[in-house]
């Protein structure tokens, strides 16, 4: 394999660089084919830098044109420039000016870094390395500068000009061109700059801090769509008003401003000032977004709104403390939606997606911790374990100090990391010291992969009337790691009498036990209750307290007791899908089938769906059962997933048909004529009306009809493509006229379109890769779009467990063909692609070994970039 440059890069290897950057004049002459770009950096030799020691700045893929030092050229040999940046070989020891200009060609930026151009709007990414795509630089978080940045460009062409901060001049320069100065005040890492240029519409709006600082509000985006921004801009009003309440946290500049583009490569950007996001999490409208889309964008305008204080105010002194601001911040996002939403169904959500995305992670060859050591690429580390687990870290914080010392300790990390580059370290040290706590072994959670196992079993003695628990943890090597340390568990409890009310004791020992919760330090414990009348049933990780995969010796009949009696909402739901978990392994490996539990289990689905006090968006989840990608992982080796797909489907209509008579009826009462509104309550009732069509698309001859009939007469996005996803996904006779129809109708749409690929790269029929190939071998496929390619070959890698894994080995290679195509052109989105295949050791022999020879296949191409080159390696293992 010949790769883009080698390289790892060690956290223990960390050092200041011998030369900061104070501040920074930046300005653009944007035209079209090449963009011009004039730096003056002022820099300073830091205390203890040697006389003659060489200043290297970072520089991809730029022309340098011009460079002086205070104003003198510099000579040929007192610098030099590579494909890597720029070295000045003996600059002065004081403080000085370096000049540059710069050309490069944000037309012909495929790799959507650095400054690039999509749908005309010139835009910037500059996470985590693209600001050296623009000039050299220091490259990295902890060079803190104050910006200044002047554009000029074509007043038709870009009429808005944007860059962080607030604006401080503007105006006509006559000649058909115009500029603007921005200034922001706040030092800053360069992965913070950003840059907008173009022809936008836009909303405007106030928002009046607690202090009573008047902040200008504007979303911007393409003529016509300003419309669609309003839930994003309401969105935003709420985010600022709950970081206030919740984290005494005020917004800091005098203008705010975001910036919907439509070639992003994630979801969007937290620049200061001026955000920018994937038009995706921007526009919604009732026709075209489903609830899903309401909140996703809600949750991702959130979030970019809290990196102002978690990322920007405080940022990372190097990449490898990356989840010091996503860890946190993806908290901060998942505490804003509890609040303004269910906090019990936003747990569960969570939880779902934390076991689909970041467990086969862990428990795959890219396993890493929340804070590696090491690195290659680190585009490669914006992962479900830096985000999710990351919150799920900051999170057994919350629930170890409590509330108030959480909220202590995040108030000392304000005082005293505001305007810093920190660690982990230090974020830990403010517990500590806000607490006066020790949280030595807790940081193991942040440098040690895997996801622990806990084991728990139980035992009553009634002559005594004591009750005993045996808990144990045990994580399992993962890649580099073979040896694993014990961490700090969080267990929240509860027992539970006969009568299904909560059960207290008189006396506790063997352990650290609270009212409700248990903390698990060593290996193992076994904590003795006494003065327990009779035998209760326990409920452990309520609110799922740690991220742990759990081992208990319940019956079916103590988790069915559970899904009833339990006062923890999350632990109901669990209980349903550990019987339902249960009996499918079960089904998979071709036992007898347990005619009495599936009763018992259609038996609990029947009262939940007919309860009176659950709400609709908990029955949604409830009446979901374990997905095929879960229930492999549960089952663990020599996975087939044809298998598991038949004996899926056999256990949903075994439980459901039965109740299909009255799924209907619910189906029927749920409608409502209500106009549309993306309210929790509203988006609850047709999550459940759309769980009960789907259900029935499974379990009853009349099912299809009638998602196709809800089809056709739907008035909103979230109906209409509920029935299209039951549908197509089932590939009912119904599917291809109804994707054909689908595609017409909203023809023009970007967004939907994206849909349309979603669903019809997830279709489970075996015609499917053949379509999916056509699609994009259409020559009017967008192939350079990130949204659209992995929408189409994404949700094929990922969301289409049998297809992709087809014992003939054409899933595998198809998207390996793709990912070398694609690699070419934006090695980010062919990396992601490629961690589609984390699945493939767990695989059944055929499979794998089809897996593994796709895999070498692609390891022989010729040029990979570093991104694909690093997956592919820790893929191969
Ligand atoms: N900081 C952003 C994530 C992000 C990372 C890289 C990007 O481009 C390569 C873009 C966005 C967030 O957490 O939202
Ligand atoms: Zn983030």
């Amino acid at each position: 394999m010949r790769t883009e440059t080698e390289h790892t890069i060690y956290l223990k290897d960390y050092a200041p660089t011998p030369y900061t950057i104070v501040s920074v004049d930046l300005d653009f002459g944007i035209a079209p084919d090449t963009t011009k770009v004039r730096a003056q950096l002022t820099i300073e030799p830091r205390e203890g830098t040697a006389a003659g020691t060489p200043l290297v700045l970072d520089g991809e893929e730029l022309k340098l044109e011009e460079i002086a030092i205070d104003g003198a050229p510099l000579v040929l040999s007192a610098y030099a420039a590579d494909a890597n940046g720029l070295t000045v070989v003996n600059p002065p020891q004081r403080r000085f000016v370096l000049e540059t200009l710069v050309a490069i060609t944000p037309e012909t930026n495929t790799r959507l870094m650095g400054l690039y151009r999509s749908s005309g709007v010139w835009c910037t990414q500059c996470e985590p390395e693209g600001f050296r795509r623009i000039t050299y630089y220091l490259d990295r978080p902890d060079i803190l500068a104050t910006f200044k940045v002047r554009m000029t460009a074509d007043e038709a062409l870009a009429p808005v000009l944007l860059a962080n901060g607030n604006l401080v001049s503007r105006g006509s320069l006559g000649n058909g061109q115009h500029f603007a100065v921005w200034e922001d005040p706040f030092p800053k890492p360069a992965y913070l700059f950003a840059l907008v240029a173009g022809d936008l519409g836009s909303i405007t709006d106030t928002y009046t801090t607690g202090s009573g600082r008047k902040v200008d509000l504007a979303i911007y985006c393409a003529h016509g769509k300003e419309e669609q921004c309003l839930w994003a801009m309401d969105s935003l009003k709420r985010s600022m008003a709950w970081d206030e309440k919740r984290f005494g946290r005020e917004y800091d500049l005098d203008v705010f401003n975001i910036v919907a583009v439509s070639d992003f490569n994630f979801g969007a950007m937290e620049n200061k000032g001026l955000n920018i996001f994937n038009d995706r999490l921007v526009f919604a409208r009732p026709e075209t977004a489903t609830d899903a889309d309401y909140e996703s964008i809600e949750r991702v305008i959130a979030h970019e709104y809290f990196h102002n204080w978690t990322g920007n105010r405080i940022t990372c002194r190097d990449w490898f403390q990356l989840c010091l601001k996503e860890g946190l911040t993806v908290y901060r996002d998942q505490e804003f939606t509890s609040d303004e939403r269910s906090r019990a169904v936003k747990r569960i959500s969570d939880v779902v997606t934390l076991r689909a995305t970041q467990f086969p992670e862990d428990g795959g060859p890219l396993a890493h911790p929340p804070r590696p050591d090491h690195y290659r690429e680190i585009n490669n580390f914006y992962t479900p374990t830096v985000y999710e687990k990351g919150a799920e870290v900051v999170r057994m914080l919350a629930t170890l100090l409590g509330q108030d010392g959480f909220r202590k300790g995040m108030d000392l990390y304000f005082e005293r990391h505001d305007g810093e580059a920190t660690t982990i370290e230090a974020f830990l040290k403010v517990f500590e010291d806000a607490n006066e706590v020790d949280l030595t072994q807790f940081k193991t959670w942040y440098l040690q992969a895997g996801t622990p196992k806990v084991t728990v079993s139980d035992s009553y003695d009634a002559a005594s009337q004591t009750y005993t628990l045996s808990i144990s943890q045990e994580t399992a090597p993962t890649p580099g790691e073979p040896e694993k340390s014990d961490v700090v568990l969080p267990i929240k409890f509860g027992l539970i009498g006969p009568n299904g009310s909560p059960m207290g004791w008189s006396g506790v020992t063997g352990g650290e036990v609270s009212d409700d919760m248990i903390v698990l330090r060593g290996k193992s414990a076994e904590i003795t209750f006494s003065g327990v009348a009779s035998r209760p049933v326990p409920s452990f990780f309520r609110e799922f307290s740690a991220p742990v995969n759990l081992e208990t010796d319940l019956t079916q009949e103590d988790r069915l007791f559970l899904a009833r009696h339990d006062s923890d909402p999350f632990n109901r739901w669990q209980a349903l899908q550990d019987v339902g978990l249960a009996l499918v392994k079960d089904m998979v490996a071709g036992k007898q089938t347990d005619e009495g539990a599936i009763g018992a289990l259609s038996a609990a689905m029947d009262d939940t769906l007919a309860s009176g006090s659950l709400d609709d968006a908990f029955k949604a989840l409830a009446l979901t059962l374990p997905d095929e990608q879960l229930i492999g992982r549960a089952i663990g080796k020599d996975i087939d997933p044809e298998a598991i797909h038949r004996a899926r489907v056999a256990l949903i209509r075994a439980v459901f048909r039965p109740l299909a008579g009255k799924m209907r009826g619910a189906y029927v009462a749920l409608g409502s004529d209500a106009p549309y509104q993306p309210d929790a309550v509203q988006a609850g009732r047709r999550a459940l009306r759309n769980r009960l069509m789907a259900l029935l698309v499974t379990a009853d001859p009349e099912g299809p009809a009638l998602a196709a009939e809800q089809y056709r007469n739907a008035t909103n996005m979230t109906d209409r493509f509920a029935a299209l996803a039951a549908i197509g996904v089932a590939w009912t006779a119904d599917a291809a006229p109804l994707l054909a129809d689908f595609r017409t109708r909203f023809a023009g749409d970007p967004l939907v379109f994206d849909k349309w690929l979603a669903v019809s790269a997830r279709a489970e029929d075996e015609g499917v890769l053949e379509r999916v190939q056509a699609i994009l071998a259409d020559p009017t496929f967008p192939k350079n779009n990130p949204n659209r390619l992995r929408s189409l070959v994404g949700s094929f890698a990922m969301n289409n467990p049998v297809q992709f894994t087809r014992a003939d080995g054409a899933g595998f290679r198809f998207v390996t063909q793709f990912v070398a195509d694609v690699d070419t052109r934006n090695p980010q989105v062919a990396a992601r692609v490629l961690t589609g295949f984390r699945v493939w050791p767990m695989l059944e022999a055929t499979r794998r070994e089809a897996a593994r020879e796709a895999l070498t296949a692609l390891k022989e191409s010729e040029g990979l970039s570093r991104n694909t080159s690093d997956i592919l390696t820790r893929m191969l293992g």
